[in-house]
């Protein structure tokens, strides 16, 4: 995006980087310097699904990857219990946490965040033009997680839906202060399934306007045309739709999550299945899940539980959030 580098993150939906990878800005606002929290203190307080030991069967089983996501070959990982946010954070949640702590995302650090065309409200001249390779994605001076739009724009009626323009480092101080940590991408993929082994979808095999809509994702001719025939343009309230089996609502569609891990392409042919945070350099790119409301069948299919993406860890645009889940005795995740 505009001077800080714009290159595309490569995912279908082009979600621009705002620094190319291993050259970008620590976090301004270490993790260190926030309170830490003990784990049910109170602070957080999204409720929580309970996923059961298990072994994962991981990555693509339907037949329709993205090449080049690296979602092969599947294998099975023996996942531990945990509990998961039930939703994304919303607004409301980290509301709270600036409240609490005076804490500025990187966003407003840098002083714009990424917004896709339709969503922009802002004044003509803090538009700075097409933020990277994807040309309906707009570089906005003043757009962050209070102002999702730009600088005309508000989080009035949007409590309940999730927060978004929060980079991986931001979601990072979050957890640190709520004494949580973000899911490994297979914790991720596990949860998404809720239960279902091999199904494409959290619900199971069927398409997603089956019996009406079942997620928030693009409906019309992408990027200019989205009719919203779900009901929604942008993000929805995260309790929309139905939850999976374990109880977790819109892991596909809505917003592109942040898992822990780093990314990248081979990890599965070379057997890397979780990337511990602490073995890859700082700018490295970070995993995001589930798809967001720009998917769509013709063009990033990417609402499904075995997709992957990934953007460096302080790029942030409006259509990327995150869940978190518990930390627990053991744990070498931050
Ligand atoms: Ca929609």
């Amino acid at each position: 995006m505009s001077s800080a580098g714009s290159e595309g993150c490569g995912c279908g939906c082009g979600m621009p980087q705002r620094s190319e990878p291993m050259t970008m800005r620590i976090g301004l606002r270490p993790v260190a310097v926030l309170a830490a929290a003990s784990p049910g203190d109170g602070r957080h307080r999204v409720a929580q699904a309970r996923v059961p030991e298990g072994v994962l069967t991981m990555g693509d089983s339907s037949g329709d990857r993205n090449p080049g996501d690296g979602e092969l070959p599947v294998h099975q990982i023996e996942v531990a219990a945990f509990e998961i946010d039930a939703t994304t954070v919303t607004n409301a949640d980290f509301a709270r946490f600036v409240a609490d702590t005076g804490y500025r995302t990187e966003a407003e650090a840098f002083g714009y965040s990424a917004v896709f065309h339709l969503a922009v409200d802002a004044e003509r001249a803090d538009i700075t033009g097409p933020a990277g390779v994807a040309p309906w994605w707009f570089g906005v001076r003043g757009a962050d997680w209070s102002h999702p739009g730009g600088g005309r724009s508000s989080l009035d009626g949007l409590d309940q839906h999730p927060v978004v323009h929060v980079s991986w480092n931001d979601a990072q101080a979050y957890c640190a202060w709520a004494g949580r940590r973000l899911p490994t991408e297979a914790e991720w993929e596990y949860a998404s399934r809720g239960g279902l082994v091999g199904a494409r979808y959290p619900w199971g095999d069927e398409p997603v306007d089956a019996g009406g809509w079942r997620a928030n994702i693009w409906q019309g001719v992408f990027p200019g045309v989205n009719t919203a025939a779900d009901g929604w343009l942008t993000t929805a309230p995260v309790r929309s739709f139905a939850p999976n089996g374990y109880g977790l609502w819109q892991t596909v569609g809505n917003v592109w999550e942040w898992c822990a891990d780093g990314f990248a392409p081979d990890a599965y042919q070379r057997r890397i299945d979780r990337a511990p945070v602490a073995s890859v350099p700082a700018g490295h790119p970070r995993v995001l899940r589930g798809g967001s409301y720009l998917c769509h069948a013709s063009y990033c299919n990417r609402y499904r539980n075995s997709a992957r993406s990934s953007n460096t860890p302080d790029s942030s645009m409006g259509n990327a959030g995150f869940r978190t889940v518990s930390v627990s005795t053991g744990d070498t995740l931050p």
